[in-house]
């Protein structure tokens, strides 16, 4: 049995925002969550860009750090894509705990301040969102990739014994300590699958709260279709790797 680090006290969050092709998303999800967190508690803003981050992406950025130099941080990402992205900033991160979500708009930003005041009154535990629980909804979404999705969270809850209900959408809240303890693999977008299994097979507690999901209005996905597919390599190696190797080796007991 390998004991994760246990966080007991909410302080502060990093707040991650990955970019490839994002300009009033992005302006638009910092107002909201500026908007609607105490600044005291806003760690910073983990904006995170790379090689294929646009020109006019990177604009908004700039004038960003400008306008609020003491909270923006821009992360060069070192490892590639999603998933990397993603791991880079956890490295980064400086809150007792940090929230995954797009630039784009598809992870609502309006959502941001109730997964931060669960995590107060659970600093322990991961707080996920569902677009399929009760007042959470997809709008916009192709039939096709909805019932894919809702056959793949049956999938997923089923193999991993759990009622959650949107293990694949990444926008969530999670200790620090924990996400800088476990061994991540993933790098592309079943990272946002990784990042809830791993917690959960290490017995982390988690819980959900309701989503609204409406589709991106500018640039486009970086996720191909026929890629939600690799899902299921993520969902059956974690389950049934040793629990001890979800730690990075310092971690291990
Ligand atoms: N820095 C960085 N950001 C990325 C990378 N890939 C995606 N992003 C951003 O991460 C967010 C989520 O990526 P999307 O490609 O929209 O993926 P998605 O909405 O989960 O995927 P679909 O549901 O298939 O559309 C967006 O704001 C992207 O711009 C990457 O390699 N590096
Ligand atoms: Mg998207």
């Amino acid at each position: 049995m390998s004991a994760y680090p246990e966080t007991t006290r909410f302080e502060s969050v990093s707040i991650i925002l990955p970019v490839i092709n994002e300009t009033f998303s992005l302006r638009q999800s910092v107002e909201i969550v500026l908007r609607d967190l105490p600044r005291a508690e806003i760690r910073e803003l983990l904006v995170v860009v790379c090689k294929k981050t646009t020109p006019e992406a990177l604009a908004v950025v700039e004038e960003l750090r400008r306008q609020l130099p003491e909270i923006v941080v821009i992360v060069q990402q070192q490892r590639p894509f999603l998933g990397g992205a993603l791991r880079d900033a956890f490295d980064a991160a400086r809150g007792s705990h940090v929230i995954i979500m797009s630039s784009d708009l598809e992870t609502n930003p309006n959502e941001a301040h109730l997964l931060v005041a669960k995590s107060r009154e659970h600093p322990g535990w991961v707080i996920t969102t569902s677009r399929w629980i009760r007042g959470g909804s997809f709008t916009g979404y192709s039939p096709i990739k909805l019932v894919c999705n809702w056959i793949f969270q049956r999938f997923f809850s089923l193999l991993y014994f759990t009622r959650l209900t949107d293990m694949t959408y990444g926008y969530r809240i999670f200790p620090t300590k924990l996400v800088q303890a476990i061994q991540w693999e993933e790098l592309r977008h079943p990272f946002n699958l990784e990042s809830m299994i791993k917690p959960l097979r290490l017995g982390v507690p988690a819980m959900e709260i309701p989503s609204v999901w409406a589709p991106r209005q500018e640039g486009e996905s970086q996720n191909p279709f026929f890629r939600n597919f690799e899902y299921f390599r993520t969902g059956f190696k974690v389950r049934f790797t040793s629990r001890n190797s979800l730690l990075k080796p310092e971690f291990r007991k």
